[in-house]
């Protein structure tokens, strides 16, 4: 069996023909006889038609599957094979189907159904995957239990649910909790695990174990110090007990995305969950504890209850989203974590809202569904269940919740059930706010502001741009939680939700006694651009006052942008009053210092070419790299006499944590650290290098010599230190191609590709070097379009083996429209050079022609 031949047109799958199943799956039994080439599967599969069926064809999917022989109620079928599975004639009552398959593990690239990594077998079924492991119903809705038999040499036997049975040579599971196939794992190999105990709250003792290579048992810890952390958290804020005797987690370098919440047995992409101070850096380790907090919060948010179909998958990725960013900010400084999604949600989510490729939360069509594990299914989608929650207030919020768990436990559900639950639960009509889920685009609110006889009013105005497929938009509900501060600083009005519900609406706030500064969009209340008139000396003085701290960074933020959009459409120099605001803040020790790092981060050179697309000028990639650069030099001269001192106060001494505090400084010292060597040459950073025990400091320290072209011998040093690890030579490749001046981006990274230790066969590989390029928005966007022609050529070579990587990593091009005629053209041709292609996975020709067609 193959995939639908690339040269048969691509089937579209719409939201509105959904049709249930018309079959139950009761009772699930597979064993597996491993053999890295001829995995033979044997699947028994009790089937009940139900009554009344819509469709009652019975159709299992199935991809690259050698059928040996199949059965129903024990004689032997020759079934249909057809376009992507197969058909049968079954019996009218319950029956079972038995069938045997052969696939090939070691053969499988695109490391989706079973494959194998470093001599270890492993799975990664969702969202398609398990059809490639043996026919089955691979649909979220059908949901059953399992119980599996694995046969191998392997030391290690793995698969979901509780243990029942192992001997030489096999180990049996079993899954009391019925789920959909995408939530099957499967890992054999030789394995070394980190154990731990956790006592639930109602005293079920659960047995957990990081699994992972030998060697590599010496990173375990931290993960399993977020994964406990994460158990105790979930009970606490959302009354959610773990379910099975065991939960266990398992390291694989070669894993298409983060980590998958597989039931009971979480699968990590090794970059996800090893964790030393030697080999991770800060960064590292907050994103592994989130990540482990999310997949662990899947188990009830995805797996206990799960989507209907895959149109609804941010019914379980935005809620899970949402929920891992609550922990972080609880584990953490909620303001810097509201700050840093802000960040990411602009340089990820709004230019794919605001380009070809733009969809709604729940989109209503698809080609190939792993196209859609987007930032705006789950990063939109957290934000909108945070405009929920702002909208009903938490208690209200809570309490739907607890009608969500309890009313749709053991189900696959819809975005419908969702909001019902929280129209049941707070008695509020959802009809208007659904719109959200539907409507693609990032609404722009503008708002302007009068004052007279102690009343202010403020009136927005909401409109979001056309969007694929969706020309007219209607108005939404936005929160805009607003607060009012006095001349000298004080809260005079403390934060207000207003309901933006209409295309214009005013609101009035009376009993004044003087005009306030308002402070619109605190905690950034909905994902939308604010636009409002308003001068750099009210910036500044919310940047020194405003009482939200999302707000206060934000008022940084549109300074720095201001001044660097001058710079580059007017050829103006830095803005003397907001360097003058921006050193005062940085020099304030009364200042938490991640917050003073935030601020002193400027705004990447993506983001202001963002910027200036919504302004409606052409972004000249160029010119924005060298107003970056002036910038930067003159924010270290300004900063020159007390950039030594910062420096050293915010050394962290002692042993290295990688707590909240410890990493705030961290970062803030390094944000000094680059300012310093943009005058000192490098001499501090070198020291730094010569005596960093722990990854932050010494890959820091390496950063800032690269960028002065000052690093060559500790380049190499790092390298020979570190060359037997696989993680921190991802970072080492990274950092080569992120360091580069904008015209040798390019070739750096074409001569990585021959270095012996790249492979495109390795996504973290891959990602390190392409995704560096892709990033380093100068360096790809170079005129002489040698970055466009890198790009496409690895795309190409990685499509037959890996199609998800590939198309995911398309979405470099998606801006390609916004740029002078000369780089559209470049782009354009690598895009069609692509699609042209024998053989192009649905994937990949998916991704391009939506980013063509625009
Ligand atoms: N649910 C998985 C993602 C699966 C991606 C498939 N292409 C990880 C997560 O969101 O937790
Ligand atoms: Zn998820």
């Amino acid at each position: 069996m193959k995939d639908a031949s690339p040269a048969s047109p691509p089937q579209t799958f719409y939201l509105k023909d959904y049709t249930p199943f018309g079959f139950d799956a009761e009772e699930v039994a597979l064993t597996f006889k491993l053999a890295p080439e001829a995995t033979r599967v044997i699947s028994k599969i009790r089937f009940t038609p139900k009554a009344d069926a819509a469709d009652p064809r019975f159709f299992l999917h199935g991809e690259e599957l050698k059928l040996i022989w199949a059965k129903i109620d024990g004689a032997e079928v020759a079934p249909n094979m057809v376009d992507g599975g197969l058909d049968c004639e079954v019996p009218a009552q319950p029956f079972t189907w038995e069938a045997e398959v052969e696939i090939n593990p070691k053969g499988n690239t695109a490391l989706e159904g079973l494959y194998m990594s470093n001599g270890m077998y492993c799975t990664q079924c969702e969202a398609e995957g398990f059809r490639k492991i043996t026919f089955y119903p691979d649909r979220p809705d059908v949901m059953s239990t399992f119980t599996v038999r694995i046969e191998g040499d392997e030391p290690v036997l793995l698969s979901n649910g509780n243990p029942c049975a192992s001997g030489e040579g096999f180990a049996e599971w079993h899954d009391p909790w019925p789920k959909p196939a995408y939530l099957f794992a499967l890992v054999a190999g030789e394995l070394v695990n980190h154990p731990d105990r956790f006592t639930t709250k109602s005293g079920k003792d659960v047995e957990l174990n990081i699994w992972v290579r030998p060697g590599d048992e010496g990173k375990c810890a931290f993960g399993m110090d977020a994964l406990k952390k994460s158990m105790t958290w979930d009970e606490e804020v959302y009354g959610r007990e773990y379910d099975l005797d065991i939960f266990n987690i398992v390291a694989v370098d070669d894993f298409n995305m983060g980590a998958m919440e597989n039931k009971g047995l979480n699968i990590f992409n090794s970059s996800c969950v090893l964790a030393s101070p030697e080999t991770s850096t800060d960064a590292n380790f907050e994103r592994i504890e989130a990540i482990i907090a999310h997949e662990y919060f899947h188990n009830w948010t995805g797996n206990r209850i799960t989507c209907r179909d895959w149109f609804q998958l941010c019914l379980k990725e935005g809620l899970t989203v949402y929920r891992d960013a609550q922990f972080t900010s609880d584990m953490r400084s909620a303001p810097v974590k509201r700050i840093d999604d802000v960040i990411a949600l602009r340089a990820r989510q709004f230019p794919e809202d605001g380009g070809p490729l733009a969809h709604p939360p729940r989109p209503e069509e698809f080609q190939e569904i792993n196209n859609f594990y987007t930032a705006t299914v789950y990063e939109k989608g957290a934000e909108v269940i945070g405009m929920l929650k702002r909208l009903v207030g938490d208690a209200p919020y809570y309490k739907a919740l607890d009608l969500y768990f309890d009313r749709h436990d053991g189900q696959a559900c819809t975005i419908e059930d969702w909001l019902t639950v929280f129209e049941d639960a707070t008695g509020r009509d959802m009809t208007k706010f659904k719109l959200w889920y539907s409507q693609a685009g990032t609404p722009r609110v503008k708002v302007s502001e009068s004052y007279a006889d102690g009343k202010l009013t403020l009136s927005f105005e909401q409109q979001t741009a056309p969007t694929p497929g969706q020309p007219d938009k209607a108005p939404r509900v936005i929160p805009i939680a607003v607060g009012l501060l006095g001349d000298n600083g004080d809260e005079i009005q403390p934060t207000r939700v207003l309901e933006l519900t209409e295309a214009k609406q005013s609101f009035t706030f009376d009993g004044l006694t003087s005009k306030p500064v308002p402070s619109i969009l605190r905690e950034f209340s909905a994902p939308v651009t604010l636009e409002r008139e308003t001068t750099n000396a009210e910036r500044a003085f919310l940047l020194a006052h405003d009482t939200d701290p999302y707000n206060r960074w934000e008022a940084g933020n549109a300074l720095s942008t201001d001044t660097r959009l001058r710079m580059v459409l007017e050829g103006a120099a830095p803005d003397a009053d907001y360097l003058d605001a921006l050193t005062k803040l940085v020099r304030d020790d009364s200042q938490d210092p991640a917050f003073r790092a935030l601020v002193l981060q400027p705004p990447s050179q993506a983001q202001i070419a963002q910027v200036l697309f919504e302004q409606g000028h052409t972004p000249d990639p160029a010119k924005i790299y060298d107003a970056a650069e002036t910038f930067t030099q003159s924010l270290a001269q300004a900063l020159s006499d007390s950039l030594p001192r910062l420096y050293a106060d915010t050394t962290v001494d002692g042993a290295y944590v990688p707590d909240a505090e410890g990493s705030g400084k961290r970062s803030l010292n390094g944000a000094v650290l680059s300012l310093l060597t943009r005058l000192d040459g490098g001499a501090a950073a070198a020291k730094q290098y010569e005596a960093a025990d722990n990854m932050t400091l010494q890959y820091a320290a390496l950063a800032c010599l690269l960028r002065v072209e000052k690093g060559d011998a500790q380049s190499q040093a790092f390298f020979d230190q570190w060359q037997g690890d696989r993680l921190v030579m991802d970072k080492w490749f990274a950092l080569q191609v992120a360091t580069t001046k904008p015209d040798t981006t390019a070739r750096v990274a074409r001569d990585l590709c021959d270095h012996p230790l790249f492979t495109i066969k390795n996504p973290n590989r891959f990602r390190a070097v392409m995704g560096a390029l892709a990033g380093h928005h100068a360096g790809f966007h170079h005129i002489d379009g040698a970055g466009y022609a890198l790009l496409a050529e690895n795309l190409m070579a990685l499509d037959s083996l890996n199609p998800q990587t590939t198309a995911r990593m398309c979405a470099a091009f998606q801006t390609w429209k916004r740029y002078d005629a000369p780089r559209q053209q470049m782009m354009g041709d690598a895009l069609r050079q692509i699609m042209a292609r024998d053989g192009l996975s649905r994937d990949t020709a998916e991704m391009v022609s939506r980013i063509l067609d625009a």
